[in-house]
């Protein structure tokens, strides 16, 4: 395959493929492999059930799932009333928000790849309890859920956890697949995710897992190596509109897809994951298509990683293997734990 540029419909952006780099060899950076840990309850972490946490409150002693106020939130739900200075250039507004921290499971070695079905379907659910009621506060428009997991990605603690931050204002990813899905809603009447999904289920060379409600594959236009996108086969715009079946199909895509990604190079793979759902006290958005996206740093084993620097902090992002080899590999990996071989 030739170097050549793929669009990205979604994020309204160029990404350049040149597959010929593959075989470049690497003196570079090495991260160490992280091997699992067994440990079920650490006495020193601050996300373990019954634990202090670092500003001294006490986690209840949950037994499913738990979400409690940041203790270090980024934003806050009552900012100073006075804006900060600015002109007309140089603008500044004042940024209200809520951010909260959502423990899986109270075992501190457990992920997604090795809980339960069932266990994930009580994170999903957590996450829709946390989206109704934050989409309840009057002037919260946008509820972003998030994970980031391993230490690659800037996890602060192996305790399988999320976070949400939600607050006042559009953030910059929102707006770009706002208005990208609104056009193509209002061009066509069907969802550009709907649309992009019928392809790729036609073509089959980047699909990496699917069962009766979703679907995820390799995005034609991915950036990070390994990046997936996990998108329902129907139409709807948010978890406050999925089905408890759809729940259940949910939990065990994301099980499956996360042993894949645990399978590819035999550690447990650090991934950034976040649920893209439309603002919330406004709308209606009938383009808006709910998904996940997932964006893996690694690039050819446990300890080689991609970074985003040089031309793409000052251009454009670039990818060396194809996503339809990322997808093939992800598909070789199997869905049986390595961990259980
Ligand atoms: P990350 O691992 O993705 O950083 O998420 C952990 C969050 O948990 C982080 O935002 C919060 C940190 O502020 N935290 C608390 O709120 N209380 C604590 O005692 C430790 C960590
Ligand atoms: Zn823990």
């Amino acid at each position: 395959m030739n170097v050549h540029r793929r669009w990205n419909p979604l994020a309204r952006q160029w990404v350049l493929v040149s597959p010929h780099r593959t075989q470049r060899p690497w003196q570079g950076q090495t991260e160490s492999r992280l091997e699992p840990e067994g440990l079920e309850y650490d006495p020193t972490c601050y996300l373990c059930p019954g634990n202090r946490r670092a500003n001294g409150e006490t986690n209840s002693q949950y037994e499913t799932t738990f979400s409690f106020e940041n203790d270090f939130a980024a934003l806050l739900p009552h900012p100073e009333p006075k804006p900060p200075q600015s002109t007309s250039l140089l603008r500044a507004e004042p940024e209200a928000g809520i951010c909260r921290v959502l423990c899986y499971s109270p075992h501190h070695s457990l992920s997604m790849s090795r809980m339960s079905i069932a266990q994930t379907t009580d994170v999903i659910r957590l996450w829709r309890r946390e989206q109704a009621e934050l989409a309840a506060v009057p002037w919260v428009r946008s509820v972003q859920i998030f994970e980031n997991r391993g230490a690659m990605m800037g996890a602060s603690n192996p305790h399988p956890h999320g976070q949400i931050w939600a607050n006042e204002s559009l953030p910059n990813e929102t707006v770009v697949e706002l208005e990208s899905q609104g056009a193509h809603w209002n061009a066509t009447g069907q969802s550009l995710l709907s649309a992009c999904l019928a392809e790729e289920l036609q073509s089959g060379e980047r699909l990496v897992c699917a069962n009766s409600a979703f679907v995820a594959l390799v995005p034609f236009w991915a950036v990070w190596p390994f990046e997936t996108i996990v998108i329902p086969r129907r139409h709807y715009g948010s978890l406050l509109e999925q089905t408890p079946g759809e729940d259940d199909a949910l939990a065990a895509l994301l099980k499956e897809l996360t042993i894949r990604y645990d399978n590819l190079f035999e550690t447990p793979f650090p991934y950034s994951l976040g649920l893209h759902q439309p603002p919330v006290n406004s709308g209606p958005y009938p383009g808006w298509h709910f998904h996940i996206h997932f964006y893996p740093p690694l690039l050819r084993s446990a300890t080689v990683r991609k970074f985003l620097v040089g031309y793409e902090m000052f251009a454009q992002a670039q990818r060396d293997i194809t996503a339809e080899s990322a997808a093939l590999r992800l598909r070789q990996a199997g869905s049986d734990p390595y961990w259980e071989r």
